[in-house]
C-alpha cells in the first residue's frame, strides 16, 4: 500500500486490530478542499475504553520486554519511515499542508525520533550508591510508568507523535495515541507502519475521535496512569486540572510567542532571514515560531524594509506544487482565527505593513499573504499565539529594552537573538525566561536528541525528546538490600 496517492479509509488499530469506528469522519486537502484525502473511523468513549483495557492488559508483558526487543522494534519502525519518507510527506503535505520538501522533511525526522529511541532503549540507567547505614546497598532504578495516553496536535502529524510514541514503548509503556482529527490519515499510516513491526497486541492503540470524547475519556480514565499533550492552552489547563484530580502523570506542550530580538550590529541580511524561516515558514503554524520581532531601534526601518521586500516574494500555493514556499493555512476555522487577528491589530492602533490577504489560486485552499505589524508591546497581536503567517514587529531603544520585551510574555518556549556580539548573546542566553534560546538562527528549528520544551505558560511537567524523555516515560524506584 501507498501513502499520499489515493484516498484511503483509516480505522482505528486496537488490541492489534483494525476497527471500524462508531462514526466517520472526512479528511480534506486545504490545498484544495474538494480533495478527500480520508474517510477515517471515529471513537466514542466506550471504544476508547477498549483501547485503554488492551493497553493495561498489554503492559505487564511488555514492561518486562528486553531492552534488545525494544529496540529491534523501535530500530524497523524507524527504518520503514526512513525508507518511504517521500510517500510519508506527499500524504503530509496534502493532509496538513506544509510544502512538499517540508512534509518529507519532517516525515525523516520522525524516521530518526523513532532510530534515536532505539538506541534510548539500551542505555536505561540507574545509580548505586553506598547507604548511610552500615552494611546497606542502595540502588535506584527506573521502570516504565505505565499505560500512556498520547493526544497530539494536527501542525506536526508525524514527528510529534513519533516523540510521544518511541520514547513511550522504548522504555516499556503501552500507549493509548489520540490525534488530531485534522491529521487522521497521518496518524493512520504511522500506525500501520507500527502495526507490522513486532509489538505485541495492545502494546500501542490508535484512537481518533474528538478531543471532548476520545480526548476526555484517556483523561479521565484511572488506568491510563500518564498524559503527554501538545496543543492549545485552553486544552492542556482542561487537562491538567482533570489530571490533577486522579494524581495521574503529566507533561504538557503549548502555545508560544516566541521573539526574535535583532541587534543594531546584526548582519541584517541574516536576520531577515532568521526572521521569514522563523516567523512564516510551516505557514506560520510552529509551537515555536517568531511572532515577535524585537528590533533595536538604529536599525528598525531597515530592517522593516528589507523583510517586507523579502516576504512580499515569497510564494504561497498549493502544498505539492514545486517552487512553493508556503502553503495554505489547515483549515477555514485557523484561517477565520488568523484573519480575526488582522482585524485586532488594525482596531488596536497597529501599523499594518504588509500582507494578510486571501489568495486566489488554480485550486479552491486555504491561502494566506504573510502578514506584518508594527506593533506596540501592549497590543493583543503581540501577546497573544496566533498560530498563524502573521508577525509584529516592536521597536527597542537598546539592549536591556529588548531582553526586557522579549521577556514581557505569558509564553516561555523559545527565544532567539541576531547579534555578532558574544557578549550580549551569552547574557540573552542566559536572561532569556524560556526553555530554548537560539543565537542568529530563526526559533523554530530544532535537533530530536536534546530537550525540547519552555517555560511558564508554555510547559508543564517534564521535558520532552533527547535522554530527558525518561524523565517522564519512567518512573524511579528506590532499592535498600542488607547483604
Ligand atoms: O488545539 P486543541 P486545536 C493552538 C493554536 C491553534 C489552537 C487550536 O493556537 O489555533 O491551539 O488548535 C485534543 N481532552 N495550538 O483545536 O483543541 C484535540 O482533539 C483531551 C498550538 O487543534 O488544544 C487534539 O488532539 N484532549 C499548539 C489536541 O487535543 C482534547 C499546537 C489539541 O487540540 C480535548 C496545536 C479535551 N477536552 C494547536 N479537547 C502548539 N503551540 O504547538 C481537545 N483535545
Amino acid at each position: 500500500m501507498r501513502f499520499g496517492e489515493l484516498q484511503h479509509t483509516a480505522r482505528h488499530y486496537i488490541n492489534g486490530r483494525w476497527e471500524t469506528g462508531t462514526t466517520t469522519g472526512i479528511s480534506s486537502n486545504p490545498s484544495d478542499t474538494r480533495e478527500v484525502v480520508s474517510e477515517y473511523a471515529r471513537a466514542d468513549r466506550n471504544q476508547t475504553e477498549v483501547a485503554i483495557r488492551a493497553a493495561s492488559e498489554a503492559l505487564p508483558h511488555w514492561s518486562h520486554s528486553t531492552p534488545q526487543r525494544r529496540a529491534d522494534v523501535l530500530d524497523q519502525i524507524g527504518s520503514e519511515i526512513l525508507a518511504r519518507k517521500d510517500e510519508l510527506g506527499m500524504l503530509l503535505a496534502r493532509e496538513e499542508g506544509k510544502t512538499l520538501p517540508e512534509g518529507v522533511g519532517e516525515a525523516a525526522r520522525a524516521g530518526q525520533i523513532f532510530k534515536f529511541f532505539a538506541g534510548e532503549a539500551l542505555r536505561v540507567q540507574g545509580e548505586t550508591l553506598a547507604s548511610v547505614r552500615p552494611g546497606i546497598q542502595v540502588d535506584v532504578t527506573r521502570e516504565p510508568v505505565g499505560v500512556v495516553g498520547i493526544i497530539a496536535p494536527w501542525n506536526f502529524p508525524l514527528a510529534i507523535p513519533a516523540w510521544k510514541i518511541a520514547p513511550a514503548l522504548a522504555y516499556g509503556n503501552t500507549v493509548v495515541f489520540k490525534p488530531a482529527e485534522l491529521v487522521a490519515t497521518c496518524a493512520w499510516a504511522l500506525a500501520e507502519i507500527i502495526s507490522r513491526c513486532g509489538l505485541p497486541a495492545g502494546v500501542f492503540n490508535l484512537v481518533m475521535g474528538s478531543g471532548r470524547e476520545v480526548g476526555q475519556a484517556l483523561v479521565d480514565h484511572p488506568l491510563v496512569n500518564a498524559l503527554s499533550f501538545t496543543g492549545s492552552v485552553a486544552t492542556g489547563e482542561r487537562i491538567l486540572q482533570s489530571a490533577a484530580a486522579r494524581r495521574a502523570k503529566v507533561q504538557l506542550e503549548m502555545g508560544g510567542k516566541n521573539p526574535l530580538v535583532v541587534l543594531a550590529d546584526a548582519d541584517l541580511d541574516q536576520a531577515v532571514e532568521c526572521a521569514v524561516q522563523g516567523s512564516y515558514f510551516s505557514t506560520g503554524q510552529r509551537c515555536t515560531a517568531s511572532s515577535r520581532l524585537i528590533v533595536e531601534a538604529p536599525v528598525h526601518d531597515a530592517f522593516v524594509a528589507r523583510l517586507r521586500h523579502r516576504i512580499a516574494a515569497l510564494k504561497v500555493g498549493h502544498a505539492l506544487e514545486q517552487g512553493m514556499e508556503i502553503g495554505p493555512v489547515v483549515d477555514q476555522g485557523q484561517l477565520d482565527n488568523n484573519r480575526s487577528y488582522l482585524e485586532i491589530g488594525r482596531n488596536e492602533g497597529a501599523e499594518h505593513v504588509w500582507g494578510g490577504e486571501l489568495l486566489e489560486r488554480a485550486t479552491p485552499g486555504h491561502y494566506m499573504s504573510p502578514a506584518l505589524f508594527l506593533a506596540r508591546p501592549e497590543h493583543r497581536i503581540a501577546r497573544e499565539e496566533i498560530f498563524g503567517p502573521v508577525a509584529c514587529v516592536l521597536q527597542a531603544d537598546d539592549f536591556d529594552h529588548a531582553l526586557a520585551l522579549a521577556n514581557d510574555t505569558p509564553f516561555g518556549l523559545c527565544a532567539g537573538i541576531c547579534t555578532t556580539s558574544l557578549k550580549q548573546a551569552m547574557h540573552f542566553k542566559r536572561n532569556a525566561e524560556v526553555g530554548m534560546t537560539m543565537v542568529n538562527l530563526p526559533t523554530a528549528g530544532v535537533d530530536f536528541h536534546v530537550p525540547f520544551g519552555g517555560r511558564k505558560g508554555s510547559s508543564y511537567g517534564p521535558r520532552e525528546q533527547g535522554r530527558y524523555a525518561a524523565e517522564f516515560y519512567t518512573t524511579v524506584k528506590t532499592g535498600y538490600v542488607l547483604a
